[in-house]
C-alpha cells in the first residue's frame, strides 16, 4: 500500500535469533541475481584458528587456515568465511550481524532507515532518482556526491540511489570518538573503521529495499559505485554485502582496491600510515599492520575473492601516482585467478587505461563496461565485460607477487 506521502510503509523486521541467518524465513525476496539471498551466506561455516605465516607476497587465496586447498566451487562459500574473518581482524573490523530490527520507506524519492539493535537505535535518509521507463528499477547505490557518471547509471536502466556515507560514519572523529549512525549502535570507541561502517550503512537501506513490496524498486539487483575515498568504501561495501550484484569501486588508492602489500612501495603512492592515519577508514587492528603488511594473512586480492564471482568492475587512474593504480593491477590480476578457479572470469572488469588524468573524472572509456555491466548482473541481460586494459605506465607484473598456482575447481 502506498501512502499520502507515497511511501511504502514497511512491516517491522523480526528478531533474528541467534544462530539463523538473519534474512532467512520470512522474507519472500528470493535470491538476487547472484544467487545469494543474504548479507553473508557463510554464517554456517566453522572457522578455526591459523592462517598464513609472514608472507611478503600475497597469501595463497586458495589455501585454508587448516593448510588444506580447496578443490571444489562448493568449498569457496566456507573458504570465504575465513577470509573474511581475517579481513575483519586484521584490515577493517568486524561488521556486526544484521541487527534486530530495520524499517523504513521507499518512495519514488527517498529511502527512509530506521534502525536498532540491543537497545540502541539510529535513523537516516537517502535519495532516489529514477530512470525513465517503467519500474521496478534495479537500484545503485552511489556513495558520495562527486565522480560517478549518474548519467551512464540511469541511461543503462538503473536507478541512483545518492547515500551520504557520513551520516553512518563521520570522518574527521579519532579512533575512540567515532560518530555517525554505525556508532551510535556499536559505539563512538568501535574497532570498526569507517569503510565498514559506510558498507553497513548500505546493508541497511538494501534491508529496506529488500522488505518493500518491490513496485518502485527491485528487491532483488543492487549495485554499488563512489570514487576515490568512497571507491574504498564501494570496494569494502560490495566485499562484505553479497546481495550486492555488481559492485564498481573507482580511483579507490590505498585501503581501497590496490594491494596493500604494493602501495606499502610503490613510488608516490599513499603509504599505509597515511591510509591508516588520514581517517579511521580502516579497522583499529590495521595499527600493527601498518609497518608489517608481510603479516597480513589476507591482501586486497582475498577481498575480491569475497565479491567473486559476483560482478565487479573496477576504474582506475594511473596518472595519479597517489592512487597506487600498479598495485591496484596487481589486486585485479590476481583477484581474476578466484574468479577463473570459479569458473567466472568474465565477471571482473579492469580498466585503467584512460586517457584524462583528473581524479574523479567522468571518463569515456569507463561508459560502455559500465553500462554492459550494469546490463548483465543487474537487469540481467547481455554479457558480462569482461574487459582487462591495464594502463602500461602502471601495469605490475602477478608473477612478482604470488608463488601459488589456480586450481581447476570442480
Ligand atoms: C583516493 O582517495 C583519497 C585519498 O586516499 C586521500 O589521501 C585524499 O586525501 O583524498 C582522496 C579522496 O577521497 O579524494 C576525493
Amino acid at each position: 500500500a502506498v501512502s499520502a506521502a507515497g511511501a511504502q510503509a514497511l512491516p517491522a523486521r523480526a528478531t533474528v535469533p541467534a544462530g539463523v541467518t538473519s534474512l532467512g524465513a520470512g522474507v519472500t525476496s528470493g535470491t538476487t541475481a547472484s544467487g545469494v539471498s543474504d548479507e553473508f551466506d557463510g554464517a554456517h561455516c566453522a572457522v578455526g584458528p591459523g592462517g598464513p605465516g609472514s608472507n611478503a607476497t600475497l597469501p595463497d587465496p586458495f589455501t585454508r587456515n587448516d593448510g588444506t586447498r580447496v578443490t571444489t566451487r562448493a568449498d569457496w562459500e566456507c573458504r570465504r568465511a575465513e577470509i573474511k574473518k581475517h579481513a575483519e581482524n586484521t584490515v577493517y573490523g568486524a561488521k556486526p550481524a544484521a541487527p534486530q530490527s530495520v524499517t523504513g520507506t521507499v518512495s519514488r524519492t527517498g529511502i527512509t532507515v530506521d534502525v536498532s539493535d540491543q537497545g540502541r537505535s539510529a535513523s537516516f535518509s537517502a535519495s532516489v532518482e529514477l530512470p525513465s521507463g517503467n519500474g521496478p528499477f534495479p537500484a545503485v547505490v552511489v556513495l558520495g556526491g562527486f565522480g560517478t557518471d549518474t548519467t551512464t547509471i540511469k541511461n543503462s536502466g538503473a536507478a541512483v540511489i545518492r547515500f551520504d556515507p557520513y551520516v553512518a560514519g563521520a570522518e574527521g572523529t579519532g579512533r575512540t570518538t567515532k560518530r555517525g549512525a554505525f556508532y551510535d549502535l556499536y559505539g563512538s570507541s568501535s574497532s570498526t573503521g569507517l569503510l565498514v561502517a559506510w558498507g553497513w550503512g548500505v546493508s541497511r537501506i538494501i534491508d529496506v529495499i529488500e522488505r518493500s513490496d518491490g513496485s518502485i524498486l527491485r528487491t532483488d539487483s543492487f549495485g554499488v559505485t563512489g570514487c576515490s575515498r568512497f571507491g574504498k568504501g564501494a570496494f569494502v561495501t560490495g566485499a562484505f554485502d553479497q546481495r550486492i550484484d555488481l559492485t564498481m569501486p573507482v580511483e579507490s588508492g590505498t585501503a581501497g582496491a590496490p594491494i596493500l602489500r604494493g602501495v606499502a612501495t610503490e613510488s608516490g603512492a599513499q603509504p599505509l600510515s597515511s591510509g591508516y592515519g588520514e581517517q579511521p577508514w580502516l579497522g583499529d587492528a590495521f595499527g600493527s599492520y601498518v609497518n608489517n603488511p608481510a603479516g597480513l594473512p589476507v591482501d586486497t586480492h582475498s577481498v575480491i575473492g569475497m565479491i567473486a564471482p559476483r560482478g565487479l568492475f573496477l576504474m582506475e587512474n594511473p596518472s595519479v601516482d597517489w592512487l597506487g593504480a600498479r598495485s591496484g593491477s596487481v589486486a585485479a590480476l590476481a583477484g581474476r585467478e578466484i574468479y577463473t578457479a570459479l569458473g567466472a572470469t568474465s565477471n571482473i572488469s579492469y580498466v585503467s587505461d584512460v586517457a584524462d588524468g583528473t581524479h574523479c573524472a567522468n571518463r569515456s572509456e569507463w561508459r560502455a563496461p559500465m553500462e554492459a555491466s550494469i546490463q548483465r548482473f543487474l537487469l540481467g541481460s547481455g554479457s558480462a565485460p569482461g574487459v582487462f586494459r591495464v594502463a602500461p605506465s602502471k601495469s605490475g607484473n602477478l608473477a612478482e607477487w604470488r608463488s601459488w598456482t589456480t586450481p581447476t575447481l570442480s
